[in-house]
This record gives structure tokens, sequence and C-alpha cells, in this order.
């Protein structure tokens, strides 16, 4: 296997001035027939030498082991700003000395042609930077913006070769993999044998200017808001998410309804058998996909389908079968929010999810109905089919800013009274037959337009810039309550990495 290389780096506050001899030229990096690039940007390990000389780092020399036997280290996306990424006050207006760390595995021709150069190159590292390639000091540069480079070639290439007991090894993976038991009793959901609430989130792929599209800093900032907040689950309301975004909640311990784009089956001309293939054809391209994530613990085949129709519980029933048979190890589920007693396709779910909407859109601002009108939903569904349920949507739209007490529609006072309602009895069931509940939505995001939507949707706790709302606040307290009292306080707590995770 080719070596792995170790860079670190470091960055201190401001620009000092620098001194640059003219040397040549600096080629941007592009490919060609005789060069190969690797780019270095994503997930680095993190950490802020926060000791009161800020050189414990040198002291103790984090440049010769791995970053994360130094002490605790976050997750960094490169490029980005670790000042805004974190939640972690400190880190706004640290200066000093910060460390990076990314581990590298390199092509084979790179580390064993001796004739290939092999250079590093930083685009930019503000303001001043030492890189260490394989524990070396290889390579300073002060002044941000400005890229610089090294040939490291000498550090990197070493001749190995790798040998099974079935011959020379020419393919190489590495799969992390996790390792837990998912079941589903009559009133409970199981991981690794032991009772699980869900008390989480929706999401969407979407933020300013971007739009729908993965990206690592506003990942990043997303998991840390989820930890913020105390959730240990979202559903990947209504599409299968980058993979990356699995990836993160494997590490993180985070709990994943996997849900494939099977929203908008409401009219009933929808469920013919040419929708049937594709969606089981959909169905097996996110299973093959998803399976290998042990943070993926339950698949939804659909939301909110019109699924009182008798031609969708045909429709359903095939779709959950099919995806049953494709994977015997995950429950299987959609998302409903039809009548317990017209729902054709709840029979064959092994969780009821429910979306409900109470005071928001019907019995507008008839907050005091709440209670009573979702304790009836809970209380019907669980008597006509006796499976756990998971309150899979519940908000109200607010304009961050907009204030009124009594509270009215809109206001961040309604949006936290409403939920404050829902919690009253989902407080009362979850210790029964309830197993979770995912706010809709964890921030603010684009839709068409339409007379129900201000800008898009804003039943987010998150605003769109992800900035908490009053509800957030709401919910943090309540999540790290739960989580307290639950068996898993202590992974939701400290799950940066998979030693601490569910999935350990
Ligand atoms: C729902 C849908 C979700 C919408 C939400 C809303 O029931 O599942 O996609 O965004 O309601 O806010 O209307």
């Amino acid at each position: 296997m080719a070596p792995g290389l170790a860079v670190a780096w470091a960055v201190l506050g401001p620009l000092l001035g620098c001194a640059l001899a003219l040397q040549g030229g600096m080629l941007y990096p592009r490919e060609s027939p005789s060069r190969e690039r690797k780019e270095l940007d994503g997930l680095w390990s993190f950490r802020a030498d926060f000791s009161d000389n800020r050189r414990r780092g040198f002291e103790e020399q984090w440049y010769r082991r791995p970053l994360r036997e130094s002490g605790p280290t976050l997750d960094m996306p490169v490029p980005s700003s670790f000042n805004d990424i974190s939640q972690d006050w400190r880190l706004r207006h640290f200066v000093g000395w910060v460390w990076y760390e990314r581990e590298v595995i390199l092509p084979e021709r790179w580390t064993q042609d001796l004739s290939t150069r092999v250079v590093l190159r930083i685009g930019s590292a503000h303001a001043y930077a030492i890189v260490w390639v394989n524990g070396v000091d290889t390579l300073e540069h002060e002044g941000g913006y400005l890229p610089f480079e090294a040939d490291i070639s000498n550090l990197v290439q070493v001749r190995l070769t790798a040998q099974t007991s079935l011959g020379p090894v020419s393919d190489f993976y590495t799969l992390p993999v996790g390792i837990r038991t998912v079941a589903v009793t009559e009133s409970q959901f199981l991981i690794n044998g032991k009772p699980f609430y869900f008390h989480g989130v929706n999401k969407h792929e979407d933020a300013d200017i971007r739009g729908k599209g993965f990206d690592w800093p506003l990942l990043v900032k997303d998991f840390n808001l989820l930890r913020w907040l105390g959730a240990n689950a979202f559903r990947t309301s209504h599409y299968p998410y980058a993979e990356e975004v699995l990836q993160m909640c494997d590490r993180y311990g985070i709990v994943v309804i996997d849900e494939c784009p099977g929203v908008g089956l409401a009219l009933p001309q929808f469920f013919n058998n040419v929708s049937l293939q594709n969606h089981m054809r959909v169905m097996e391209e996110v299973v093959r996909r998803d399976k290998n994530h042990p943070a993926v613990v339950m698949w939804s085949v659909a939301n909110e389908p019109a699924s009182q129709l008798e031609s969708a519980g045909y429709y359903l029933k095939m779709v959950i079968a099919h995806t049953k048979a494709l994977d015997p190890s995950r429950p299987v589920t959609f998302v409903t929010n039809s009548n317990y007693a017209a729902d054709k396709g709840a029979p064959y779910v092994d969780v009821i999810c429910l979306n409900s909407y109470y005071s928001w859109y019907h019995d507008y601002g008839h907050l005091e109905l709440i209670q009573q009108q979702l304790t009836t939903q809970f209380e019907s569904w669980y008597k006509t089919y006796q499976k756990p349920i998971i309150q899979s949507e519940y908000g109200a739209e607010t304009i961050v800013g907009f204030h009124q007490d009594p509270p009215l529609m809109f206001t961040e006072e309604y949006q936290k009274s409403l939920l404050e309602q829902y919690h009253v009895v989902l407080d009362q069931k979850r210790r029964k037959y309830v197993v979770g509940e995912l706010i809709w939505n964890f921030a603010d995001f684009m839709t068409e337009q339409s007379p129900t939507r201000v800008l898009g949707n804003k039943k987010g706790i998150f605003t769109r810039q992800r900035q908490p709302k009053s509800a957030a606040f709401l919910l943090r307290e309540r999540y790290w309550k739960i989580a307290n009292e639950t068996r898993y306080s202590h992974s939701v707590a400290k799950s940066q990495c998979l030693e601490n995770s569910l999935f350990a």
C-alpha cells in the first residue's frame, strides 16, 4: 500500500510583513498528460492551541504523532475560516497557533516511481504557516492569500509491496465500518437492543447563494449546530443526501432515516406500474449506495403519498416489500399525513411516521387545540396498528425578528408556543409507544413562491443563514434533557468520532 502522507500546518495571527525574493514563477496546478493533481480540500483535523503561551503544540511536538493523540480535535473544512464554523465562542476571536492535519494516501506511482516529482502546494494559509510532512519540517511561509509549495518527493517515496496469501495485491479500498443492530417491537425502536428515541430534525440540502449542493463548510456548520441542539437524528427529507453527509453521521453518531425522492405522489394517476417499477429501481440505487452506513437505521420510501387511495396501498406494499427484500436488516417506513382510518399503506410499514400541522394549516391560531388533537392522533394510530410512532413533522412558519405577545402566527413566540403544546403530549406518549420527534425544519429553505411562503419556507428553527430563532433555544433545552435521560447521552454528548458513537 502507498505510504500515508501526514501533513500538519499551523497559522498565526496578524500578518507582520514579508520579504519575498523572486525565483521564477509559480504555475497554477493544472492536469496535463504529464501532471496529475490531488486535491487536499475537504475535512482536516483541527486543534487550536489554547495554552497560555500558545506554544504547547511546539513544546509537545504535536507534529510528530497523529493530532488526535495530542488532545481533542475538531473536524475543520478546508478551505474555510475556523472562526465562522464552530459554535465555540473561544474560536470566534482566537488569535494564536492552530494546527491542521490531514492524512493522505498517494497514488502508488507517485510514491514508487522515483522519477516522479511530488510537489505539495498550499493555496494560501493566513497568516504564518509551518508545514510538516510525515513529521518533517518542510516549509514555512509568512503572509496569507498567496500560494507556496515544496518538492516533497524524498519524503513520500518509499518502495513497498503488499502481498496476501492469494498473491500480490493490486487494488486497495478502505471502508470505515460500524457495527450495530436495529430492531422494532410493538412499541419500541431498538438500537443495539436498547430503546432509542429520535430527537432531531428534518433537513434540506439548501443554503443561501449555493442553493442545493454539497459544501463542506456548510455541512460542518450544520453538524456543529446539531450538536449544539442536542439532536441525535434526522430524516433526509425528501431525497438521499450527499454521501459525505452520511459519512459525517457515521462518525458523529447521528441516526438517519434515509428517504428516497418519492415526494409529491399526490394524484391517483401516479400509482401506476411504470412509476412503481421506477420507484423500486430508485430504492435499489439508494440501498446499494447507503447500505454500508451504520448511521442509516431506516429507509423511508416516500413522503406524504396519497396513501388513502386503494391503488396507493398496493403500490406502497410493493415498494416496501421490495426494499425489505433488498435489505432485510433495516425497518422500512413511509411518511404519512393521511388519517389513521383511511391510510392504505400503514399495514406494511414497521414504524408509523406522522406529519401533522395542528394550529398551522388548519385551526389557525388555536394553539389550545393542539394537545387534544395530537393525543387523539397518537391514540387512534396506536390502537389501530400497535406499531411505534414517530412524529416526523410539525412546526410553524416563523419570520425571524417578528414578535407578538400574545403570540400570533409567523412570530417567534407563536413557533415556540406551538412547539411547547406538542411537547406536552410527546412527553406523555414517549414513554409508551412514541419513539421520536423531528421538527420541521432545521433551517429555513427556498421554495417556489406561493401565498403560503414568505421568500421560501420559514419553518426553520435556524434561519437560512444558520442563526437561531427563539424556538431553537427551547428545543435545545428539551433535546439535551432527553439526551441526558436516555442511555445514549454519553454518545450524543461526545460523539465526535467513531469510538464514541452509537455504532462503535
Ligand atoms: C409537509 C411536507 C414538507 C413541507 C411542509 C410545509 O408536510 O412534507 O415538504 O415543506 O409540510 O412546511 O408545508
